[in-house]
């Protein structure tokens, strides 16, 4: 294989207003904290941290019509959706800018909800269609009609391929930004009813732990990879580090028992840099106010570094 220089903007979002559980807005910091820019640069990676996309005030006014809009917004059916609608505008922009200098943008969270505008951003900058690797314990296929919850962390995949509330489907204009047949999702053992009736309806191809264990980790990302990197003009990771088994990630918002093993995910991590298709990534979910001496935060620092060659 050969050595690619690789250029990589990191691209923090100190935000939490998508799940119940406060303490992820320190989530950036504790990656930074875990040496993640001077790892990557040790690794040969051209790495700038671009900082923090900036944070909008509650309550702050989202610019387009808002007629049926009330229904929801503010509602427990969508909560804070001004705020987040406002702040994925802003991330797409920080990750679409990324892609016109050439470089990945490494998108740290913050909780979940940022994936719709970190999706949207690449889906827009490609030639053709994208291809999604989602590490999770949940589905993220809520809609505000679905949501045990109202918290729109859990709604990201769904909104990224159009399903849900319009003004997330139609962040970017163009919709939707992901198809189901190039959509992978790993590690799910916590779907609700309305999330399993979507993945019948649209034939998403989801690898459980239950799966995991019988096939293996490395069989699971050949058909991953093979899945969505087929017909499409690039990847994008999204890392939700409840993906993991609450051992070796305590520090997230919302732990499921019985998750993948970071030596697992490591080897997952080699896959797809070794496949090359890699245009984006998000790591989200970390919650240093629940993590042990930032063990999640290493972690993640662990599968990033591998996910760029180490
Ligand atoms: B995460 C949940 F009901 N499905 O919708 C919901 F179980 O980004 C959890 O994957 C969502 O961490 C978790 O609230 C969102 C719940
Ligand atoms: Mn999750
Ligand atoms: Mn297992
Ligand atoms: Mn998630």
């Amino acid at each position: 294989m050969s050595i690619r220089e690789q250029m990589i903007d990191i691209i923090g979002v100190p935000y939490d207003l998508g799940a119940s559980c406060k303490g992820g807005r320190m989530g950036p910091d504790a990656f930074r904290c875990a040496g993640l820019v001077t790892r990557l640069r040790e690794l040969g990676c051209d790495v700038l941290d671009r900082g923090d996309v900036k944070l909008p005030a509650a309550g702050e006014p989202y610019g387009w019509s808002r007629t049926g809009e009330e229904s929801v917004s503010g509602s427990p059916k969508a909560r804070h959706l001004p705020e987040i609608v406002s702040l994925n505008k802003r991330l797409f922009r920080a990750v679409s800018g990324s892609h016109h200098n050439q470089r990945i943008p490494l998108v740290l969270g913050g909780d979940h909800s940022l994936a719709i505008g970190s999706v949207a951003g690449t889906a827009s900058q490609l030639e053709g269609p994208l291809g999604v690797i989602w590490f999770d314990a949940h589905g993220d296929l809520n809609t505000f009609k679905t949501t045990p919850s109202g918290n729109i962390h859990g709604m990201s995949l769904a909104a990224s391929l159009g399903y849900g509330h319009p003004i997330l489907t139609k962040l970017s204009g163009l919709r939707p930004k992901v198809r189901p047949e190039h959509v992978v999702l790993i590690g799910a053992r916590s779907l609700d009813p309305g999330e399993l009736k979507l993945i019948q309806q649209t034939g998403i191809r989801v690898f459980t732990i239950r799966e995991i264990d019988r096939i293996g980790m490395q069989e699971v990302m050949q058909q991953a990879l093979a899945i969505s990197t087929r017909d499409t003009a690039g990847l994008h990771l999204s890392f939700d580090l409840d993906a993991l088994d609450p051992a070796d990630a305590p520090g997230v918002g919302t732990p499921v028992a019985h998750g993948v093993r970071l030596d697992e995910a490591m080897l997952a991590m080699k896959f797809i840099y070794e496949n090359g298709s890699l245009r984006s990534a998000d790591f989200v979910e970390l919650n240093p106010v629940l993590d042990l001496r930032n063990r999640t935060g290493k972690a993640g620092v662990e599968l990033i570094c591998t996910l760029f060659g180490k």
